[in-house]
């Protein structure tokens, strides 16, 4: 059975509350439902996480170095600026799939930039909350070859 977890960065928890147009209408408890739906037929044990605070983050990738097979990250906009999170991400051995709810490459200039892009296995954006399913069914092939 492999161990995966998602990690959702900051504002995340107010989907489905505002911005629809951009992120859809799906709550983020929405997510996690279907989410462990998929996990639960399709054998995986799953984490999922949720925090506003850049520390929090890092301690839970941390964490994770022993204790998941694969890690997904949706950081929010600590894509675009934090060091910290790239470094503590560069220190798993964990495959890592980036993920993103729009296309960050078709918003403003300041999204185009992801520190967490070259050390990612694979990314995933621009699929609405479908991303979420679709980014652990590639984890799960990923780590089943
Ligand atoms: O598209 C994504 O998944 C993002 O990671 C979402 C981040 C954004 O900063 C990234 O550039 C792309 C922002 C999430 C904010 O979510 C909100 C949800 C509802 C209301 C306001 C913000």
């Amino acid at each position: 059975m492999n161990k995966i977890i998602i990690l959702n960065g900051p504002n995340l928890n107010l989907l489905g509350e505002r911005e629809k147009n951009q992120y859809g209408n799906f709550t983020l408890k929405d997510i996690e439902k279907i989410c462990n739906e998929y996990a639960n037929k399709n054998d995986i044990k799953l984490s999922m996480f949720q925090s506003n605070i850049e520390g929090e983050l890092v301690e839970k990738i941390q964490s994770s170095r022993n204790n998941q097979d694969g890690l997904i990250i949706n950081a929010g906009g600590y894509t675009h600026t934090s060091v910290a999170i790239h470094d503590a991400l560069k220190i798993l051995k964990i495959p890592i799939i980036e993920l993103h709810i729009s296309n960050i490459y078709n918003r403003e200039e300041f999204r185009h930039k992801s520190l967490i892009s070259k050390i990612a296995n694979g990314i995933i954006c621009g699929f609405g909350a479908d991303g979420y399913e679709m980014s652990l069914s590639a984890m799960n092939k990923f780590l089943k070859k």
